[in-house]
């Protein structure tokens, strides 16, 4: 599952555009403590529908990304590396910057001005910040350590990339914008440093912006700072879309078609956040549960069994394997295995976006 955490400044739409995704109907209260809310949302996904239609299986399950929202400011005012200290924002697979561009005189901006050029910068140097305090003190500690265990390779090669990074981070650059081989990569991976998650920027868009929301990066300024490496921006209107939410499903449709709208913003943004960090779906289907999975893309066929089950990828003997389209073409599994669409495949099969997948597994 996906787990994604809500940053951004005071009074920028997090508990709203939270609210929005998970449908929560109790909001952190904002000053609160530093304590995360989590919830989850459930990702909309037409291929799941259509198989369900199909099959009419007892149960039907989305897949589901969850979100996190801090009770009280993350940023600005208690500084980035408060997230440090919550498991939600650790641990999260990518961070969501709400990124207030309304203009709304009743809700004052904590810096005095409308700005979201310059509070993207801002966050992203916060999170610089915190994950260079991180870096320097891990770096002391390798430096007495190493005097200690004499010359320990694996220490050496812990202290090279420690130092790579610092000096990125000393010139204001992101850890995601650091190109790391797979050993790289997976020795930081238990700092879990802010700065290298995958950024998705939500643009909060004031409601007379709407129809130019296609022009949401241009108008915010941000056309470089998304260049950057695992770096998106998404536009949304949450005050919109949470009053469009209270609609019932034919005003909803009419009102978000007179604004334009062609997909609502909790597709968007999770679209958006699948995009960013390369997810994919699979499906799993039969009388008794219909269900969608997300994976990296790129996961091997006995790994993507693991989030099943780990006895399914312990017991993993092969995967059968028919693509949507071709199951929603021919109506039945048996159809498509007559016309040779049921493959066979193996443990290092990679799957693909909209595999129909039966895993057969030793007990
Ligand atoms: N006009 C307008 N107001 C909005 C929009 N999004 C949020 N607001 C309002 O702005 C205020 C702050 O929104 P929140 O969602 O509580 O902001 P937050 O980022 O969670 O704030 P903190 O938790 O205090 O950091 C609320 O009164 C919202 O109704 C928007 O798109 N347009
Ligand atoms: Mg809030």
């Amino acid at each position: 599952m996906l787990r994604a955490g809500l940053i951004g400044f005071p009074a920028s739409g997090k508990t709203a555009l939270f609210q929005l995704l998970t449908s929560a109907r109790e909001a952190p209260r904002s000053g609160g403590k530093q304590e995360a809310h989590v919830g989850v949302a459930r990702v909309p996904d037409e291929r799941l529908d259509r198989l369900t239609a199909l099959f009419n299986p007892k149960k039907h399950v989305p897949a589901t990304v969850e979100f996190a929202d801090m009770g009280g400011a993350t940023g600005a005012k208690t500084g980035a590396a408060a997230l440090l200290d919550v498991a939600a924002f650790r641990n999260a697979d990518a961070l969501l910057h709400v990124v207030r561009m309304f203009r709304d005189p009743s809700v004052p901006h904590a810096a005095g001005s409308v700005d979201p050029a310059r509070d993207v910068r801002t966050m992203e140097d916060e999170l610089i910040l915190a994950d260079l305090g991180v870096v320097e003190r891990r770096l002391e500690r390798l430096e007495r350590d190493l005097k200690k265990a004499g010359n320990s390779a694996e220490l050496k090669k812990e202290q090279d990339i420690l130092q790579r990074c610092r000096a990125a981070l000393e010139e204001g650059r992101p850890l995601r914008a650091l190109d790391l081989g797979g050993d790289d990569a997976k020795r930081l991976r238990g700092f879990q440093f802010l700065s290298a998650k995958p950024l998705l920027l939500v643009l909060n868009l004031d409601e007379a912006e709407l129809p130019r929301a296609d022009r949401a990066v241009e108008l915010a300024g941000l056309q470089d700072f998304i260049k950057g490496a695992a770096t998106r921006a998404v536009p949304i209107c949450a005050k919109i879309e949470l009053e469009i939410a209270q609609l019932d499903e034919a005003d909803a449709t009419a009102f978000m078609a007179d604004l334009g709208l062609r997909e609502s913003g909790l597709d968007r943004v999770i679209r958006a956040s699948y995009d960013l960090l390369g997810y994919i779906s699979f499906f799993t289907v039969g009388e008794d549960e219909n269900r969608a999975w997300s994976i990296p893309r790129d996961t091997t066929a006995q790994n993507a069994a693991g989030e099943i089950h780990t006895d399914i990828q312990r017991g993993f003997i092969r995967a059968e394997v028919v693509r949507y389209d071709h199951l929603l073409a021919r109506g039945t599994l048996a159809a498509c295995r007559e016309h040779g669409e049921l493959r066979l495949e193996g443990k290092d099969y990679i799957v693909l976006d909209g595999d129909v997948i039966n895993f057969r597994h030793a007990t």
